[in-house]
Formats: C-alpha cells, sequence, structure tokens
C-alpha cells in the first residue's frame, strides 16, 4: 500500500502534478518570493506584529496576513505586544493605542471609511510601518494591498500610501438563476449553493469574499436582471441571508433583483402600478421583511420594461415614478436601486442606438437621491467596441453608475483571450464634455458623490463554478480589472495587467513582458477578428458566439445594424440620418458626424459609406475591412506564438490550458472573419486580394454548419 502510494507520488512529480496549479487561487496566489535579497528584506520587516483584531472583519484581515506571510516569506504571524524596531502595526485608532497616538491620527480619521494609509514611521524612536484605515473594513484592504505589494516585488521601505475609493458602490452583477445556471455565464454555474443555503456555507463563498476584496469590490447583486419574482419570497431570502453572513467580514453587501410585478406575482394584489398605494405598501413590508434578515442589504437592481420585463410603463408611468417607489422603500435602511437604462423598442424604423437617451434623459433629476440610473458603458449591448453611451455626462442632476460586461458574451464567450482593461479604460476615459474638456466619464461618475453623495459601477460578472471561476484563466485578469478600476477608473490598463502578470504568474521581466503584450493586443484583436470599424451586432442570434451577419427573421434583423446592400454598408446616424451623433454634447456630435473627423475606429456605426470610400489609409473601405479582419487573425497568431514561446517558464497546467483555448481563438477567428467577408463580398463584389490566405468554405457552409455550442435557448429572458 505504502510502496504504491510512493510510486503515485514520484509518478506525479515526474508529470508535474503536483507543482500544477489549477488557477483557483487567482492572483492570491503568495508563493514564497524566490528572489533572496527581497525575501530578507521582507522578513526582517514583518517579524513582529502588532494587529489586535477585536470584530469578524479584523480576524478576517489577520487570517489573510496570516496566509499572505506564510505563502510569501515562509513566516509564522508572529504577534509582540512591545514595539520593537520593525514592527508591522495593524488597525483603526480605536482598536489601537499606537495608532491613536501617531501623529497623522488624524488624518486616519479623516479617511473615507473604506480608505486606508500604509506608512512607514517612527513610534518612540523604533522604526515602524502602519497599515492604519478608519475602519475595520478599510483594514481588510490595507491589508490586501500591503500583500500586494510584496506579490509585486515592490519596496517596503519608506512607503507613504493613502488610498480612497473613487467611487462607492463597487458591485458584481451576477445573471445568476435560481436553478443554479447563469445566463451569459460561461464558467459553469452558479456559486450560490441554494438549496443547501443557509444552513452550509461552501468555503468557496469565502475565497470569493475574499477575491473581491482584494481588489476593492464591496457588493454583490445575487441574481439575474431578468428577474424570477420567487427570490423575493421569505424561504430565498433567508437563504440570501447566508450569503450575506458569509460576505459580511469582507465588506460585501448583498443586492437583490427586483421583478417590478412581484406585488402580484407573490403578493396576489392586482396591481403592480406604482400609484397603487397597496403596491407602494407591500414594497415597504418586503423591504422590511428583508432588512429583518438582513441587516445591511444594499438594496435592489431593476430591468422593467425591457426585453419583455415589466416595468412602470405598463401602468403609463415612468421610469422615475416605478424608481422612486421602490428607492423610498429602501430610504430608511440606507438601501440603493440601481435602475437600468438598458431599454430599446423591438421597432425597426427606430434606431435602438437612441432608445436610452430618449427614454431616460427627459427624466433627468426626477429620481429619488438613493436611486442610480444604470446605462451600458454603450448605447448598444457590449459589443467589442461601441462608443460611450450618451446619457453618461447629459444627466448632471441623477446619479449614474456605469454597467460593464465582464463575461465575454460577445467577445469569444470563455474560449478567447480578450483583455477587457484596455475596453474599460478607452469608455472610462471617454470625454464627454459634459463640462468642457476633461469632462472624462470617469470624473462624471466620481462627480455624483460631490453632488448627490453617492456614486457607483456595476460589473456583469464571468464568474462560475468552474476551478479557475473565469473557465479561461485569462478571465481572471478581467474580474481583477473590473474590481481594480472600481476602485480608481483611472488606473490604466497597463499598470492593471502587469500587477495582474505578476501576481498570477510570475514577477520576472521575461514572463511579464511577454503576457503583457498579448493581453495588451487582445482586445483590438477581437475588434479586428469580429467587428471593425464601428460594425456591430453581427454576432449569432442565439448564443452571441461566432458570427451571423445574414440572422434576418421577421422579428429581428442583423441588417438594422450593418444595412448593407451591393453599394454601401454602415448606419446614417448623422444629422441626417438617425442623428443618434446629436445626443453627444459638441464638440463631439460635430466630430462624429463629420466623415473627417469621425475616428475610423467607428466609422461604420456613425456613417453609411459606399464600398469605394477611400480611407486614411488610401484604401478603399472593402479593402480596408478586409485588411482588418486578415489583421485580426494575425494577432491572435501572434499572440499564439508569444504563448507557445513561454511553455519552459510557466507550470504546465495553466500552460497547457491557454496553448489548447489558443487554439479555438484561433479557428474561430479565422471562422469570424471568414464568414463575415464572404457575407459582404456577397453584396460588394469585390474580391479577397489574392496573398490573402482565402476562405477555405463558402458562404452557403457558414450559413449552415451547426453552432458549436447548443445554448439552452429556455434560458433567455428567464423563460421557465
Ligand atoms: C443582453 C443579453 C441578455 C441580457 C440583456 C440585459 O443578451 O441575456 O438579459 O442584455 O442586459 O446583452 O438585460
Amino acid at each position: 500500500m505504502k510502496k504504491r502510494f510512493y510510486t503515485l507520488i514520484i509518478l506525479f512529480t515526474i508529470l508535474g502534478i503536483v507543482q500544477a496549479e489549477n488557477g483557483y487561487d487567482l492572483w492570491l496566489r503568495y508563493k514564497k518570493i524566490d528572489n533572496k535579497i527581497l525575501l530578507q528584506s521582507y522578513q526582517n520587516k514583518n517579524g513582529n506584529i502588532l494587529f489586535p483584531a477585536v470584530s469578524e472583519s479584523m480576524n478576517a484581515a489577520k487570517k489573510e496576513l496570516t496566509l499572505g506571510l506564510e505563502g510569501l516569506l515562509g513566516l509564522e504571524l508572529k504577534e509582540t505586544s512591545n514595539v520593537e524596531n520593525n514592527t508591522l502595526i495593524v488597525g483603526t485608532v480605536e482598536s489601537s493605542n499606537i495608532i491613536s497616538k501617531l501623529s497623522f491620527a488624524d488624518e486616519i480619521i479623516f479617511l473615507d471609511k473604506d480608505g486606508y494609509i500604509i506608512r512607514s514611521a517612527t513610534y518612540q524612536g523604533k522604526a515602524i510601518t502602519v497599515i492604519a484605515a478608519k475602519t475595520d473594513i478599510g483594514v481588510i484592504y490595507g491589508v490586501f494591498h500591503y500583500l500586494r505589494l510584496m506579490q509585486t516585488h515592490q519596496s517596503l521601505d519608506k512607503i507613504a500610501i493613502k488610498e480612497e475609493p473613487k467611487l462607492q458602490y463597487r458591485v458584481l452583477n451576477h445573471w445568476d438563476n435560481l436553478n443554479g445556471t447563469i445566463e451569459r455565464g460561461y464558467a459553469g454555474y452558479s456559486l450560490w449553493d441554494w438549496e443547501r443555503l443557509p444552513m452550509y456555507k461552501d468555503p468557496r463563498l469565502i475565497d470569493y469574499a475574499r477575491a473581491n476584496a482584494s481588489v476593492g469590490i464591496n457588493g454583490a447583486i445575487l441574481n439575474n436582471v431578468n428577474a424570477n419574482a420567487k427570490s423575493l419570497r421569505t424561504e430565498w431570502l433567508v437563504k440570501a441571508s447566508g450569503l450575506a453572513t458569509a460576505f459580511r467580514p469582507y465588506g460585501i453587501r448583498v443586492y437583490l433583483t427586483a421583478r417590478f410585478s412581484a406585488p402580484k406575482e407573490l403578493g396576489g394584489l392586482p396591481t403592480a402600478d406604482p400609484a397603487n398605494p397597496r403596491v407602494r405598501q407591500w414594497w415597504k413590508d418586503k423591504v422590511a421583511e428583508i432588512y429583518s434578515l438582513i441587516p445591511d442589504f444594499g438594496g435592489f437592481i431593476l430591468k422593467a420594461n425591457s426585453e419583455g420585463q415589466p416595468g412602470p410603463q405598463d401602468y403609463g408611468r415612468t421610469h422615475a415614478d416605478g424608481a422612486n417607489m421602490i428607492g423610498e422603500a429602501l430610504e430608511p435602511y440606507g438601501g440603493v436601486v440601481f435602475w437600468r437604462a438598458f431599454v430599446y423598442h423591438n421597432e425597426r424604423h427606430i434606431d435602438r442606438v437612441t432608445n436610452g437617451y430618449n427614454e431616460f434623459k427627459p427624466l433627468d433629476g426626477k429620481f429619488n437621491k438613493n436611486v442610480f440610473v444604470q446605462p451600458k458603458n454603450g448605447p448598444i449591448d457590449f459589443q467589442p467596441r461601441e462608443p460611450f453611451h450618451p446619457l453618461f455626462g447629459q444627466m448632471p442632476n441623477t446619479p449614474l453608475a456605469i454597467e460593464f460586461q465582464i463575461t465575454q458574451e460577445n467577445l469569444g464567450h470563455s474560449g478567447h483571450l480578450v483583455y477587457l482593461g484596455a475596453l474599460f479604460e478607452e469608455t472610462l476615459q471617454s470625454d464627454t464634455y459634459a463640462n468642457g474638456k476633461g469632462s472624462t466619464i470617469s470624473n462624471v461618475l466620481q462627480n455624483y458623490k460631490k453632488t448627490h453623495g453617492i456614486s457607483g459601477i456595476a460589473g456583469v460578472s464571468n464568474i462560475g463554478t468552474d476551478i479557475n471561476w473565469t473557465g479561461h484563466l485569462f478571465g481572471q485578469a478581467n474580474w481583477h480589472a473590473f474590481g481594480r478600476l472600481a476602485w480608481n477608473p483611472d488606473l490604466s490598463s497597463k499598470k492593471m495587467s502587469e500587477e495582474w502578470v505578476r501576481m498570477t504568474f510570475s514577477n520576472d521581466v521575461d514572463v511579464i513582458k511577454p503576457i503583457q503584450k498579448m493581453m495588451l493586443m487582445s482586445r483590438e484583436a477581437v475588434v479586428n477578428y469580429e467587428m471593425p470599424l464601428g460594425l456591430n451586432h453581427i454576432m449569432n442570434y442565439d448564443t452571441h458566439n461566432g458570427p451571423e451577419p445574414w440572422h434576418d427573421d421577421p422579428v429581428w434583423t442583423a441588417y438594422d445594424y450593418h444595412k448593407i446592400t451591393k453599394d454601401s454598408i454602415g448606419v446614417n446616424r448623422t444629422k441626417n440620418g438617425s442623428d443618434a451623433v446629436g445626443q453627444y454634447h459638441e464638440p463631439l456630435c460635430n466630430k462624429f458626424n463629420n466623415l473627417e473627423t469621425c475616428p475610423e475606429t467607428l466609422l461604420l456605426w456613425f456613417h453609411r459609406l459606399s464600398w469605394n470610400y477611400k480611407l486614411s489609409s488610401g484604401k478603399t473601405l472593402w479593402n480596408g475591412i478586409v485588411d482588418h479582419y486578415y489583421e485580426g487573425v494575425d494577432q491572435v497568431r501572434q499572440m499564439q506564438v508569444i504563448w507557445n514561446s513561454l511553455e519552459k517558464r510557466i507550470d504546465q497546467e495553466r500552460f497547457e490550458h491557454i496553448k489548447a483555448l489558443m487554439k479555438i481563438q484561433e479557428s474561430e477567428a479565422v471562422w469570424w472573419r471568414d464568414a463575415c467577408l464572404l457575407f459582404f463580398q456577397s453584396y460588394s463584389g469585390m474580391p479577397i486580394p489574392a496573398e490573402y490566405e482565402q476562405p477555405k468554405y463558402s458562404l452557403e457552409y457558414y450559413k449552415r454548419i451547426p453552432f458549436p455550442y447548443d445554448w439552452d435557448n429556455t434560458l433567455f429572458f428567464n423563460k421557465k
């Protein structure tokens, strides 16, 4: 028996299985620092620790510090009661006598509730390092930052860090159904084990909370925006309270989706009209019940009068009427409402791009003070590239929270490596010109804190039960980037990607540089091979994976999005067209309207052009489109070469995982390229230049090939 055990160990070691990493530990791997000099200096700084932990959150922070020091430095957390040279002191002014006596104690008291200071200081002549915060949750954030300094090999000498989040509500939006499936989720099933909750709390929930807290996320919206009223029934609320208990020490509040018709479906009322006093009372009672179970409940998200969901317009009321009813119910408890602005009419004569603005702009200033209106980053629907949503900068009197999608619904699901840091950054740094130059979306979002006392951001999660959480290991980078940007929307994707690679793979520049290069080129690659030059919404109708620019049925057609004919392609959204440009402030309106100044990346979004239109390169539009699709595939192939060159530097399991997925990405990029170009060619009649590798199959083949994933259509819009 013993012999067999040893044989197995030897076998596993040879196969590299023992050392293999499956990605579960995310960016919190805490592997021993391999640089001897650094290790020594870190060990010196962490030999004595003063960390009186008096609350659940403090204990969680201390546990994390212990884990980090053990892993990174091979040190046990040694607590001391005397301050000696090189003591690390952690806590708040209340929890630590010493912190309360520091020269910068006042600065700590005036920090934001989530803020923290990490500083090298002296106390009674002894050199100390302090991690101090105003609240216990701030201590957690500080500890994660401190560990990150070591994880990314930064010096612990002369530290002077002061951090406060730039946005207050930093939430992950899970599109999880009550049956455990996830709408647009590509990493397994929901992490919420409803059946065994609230008695059994999967330890994974703690790791989920740790990961979120490590990047500053402080809210989890538990269920799908395509709502099921059942989630508000008492028995489900009790279960949700189990999740709230698990997350609470890490500063994560839970939120629920509210189905607007719940007063009818659950309360038995004949109506859900927000003007009806019984309906209003129903929401008040429901909210009171929720707070009795979850005292720090965050609030609700609502998708109303959108894609078939019920809403106030069913009763001739406005979005503001509906949102305010819910807002008023939550207000006494400090809860908030995220009221989504993702609305569009399924009417072909109306330009969908203009719908959100048209419905919400007239309501500016009409919302209760605890209501966020939440537009998606762009005016259509999470495409590889969109201009920013025109509501940003146009709702000065209503706090807007931006919604990004982290799950790659339209960007290759979990089969493609697409680093979204670049997409998020592009949007957040877009200038709305709301108050002249420099009114970036980031600034617009932050400013609501000053004007309305609340500011927020939401990301549609890409997390599921897959062992590595996100299906594609690089999906972790998108979760990380979202969180980091939620805390500080002005971080650069370059900086975040470097940090993530250091923590996820290695601090060796020969690993960092190539991986970063792949990440930073990947967003432009997906734009190129899926929808270049402002093209959009030409993906498969059901799965949203793979090309289907030919989709055309009486209800929905891709033709509205590309409007292809034998002469031209693109949508005229100029002043002479649908005038979507008119929804942007000057000088953007004119910039987009004018062909000479419209960024080429958005050309066909705003303009309808003939195939022979001359691009800035001097090439015709047709040849430009062809070039972009080919470039996209080339970029993926370059990424593949880069990844394959890292074989000896990455553990085998993660290396092979990415290598295999890169093959899928390459073949699907070719699929996108060839199918789209053949389809466009069937109108333009123009050739794909002979020097390019020619499509292997016919357009008919691409129209016929079965979509590789037979997505369960019954989930769509939560039809059950
Ligand atoms: C679309 C998704 C759909 C969502 C909807 C939304 O395809 O599954 O329910 O957005 O955001 O992109 O409400």
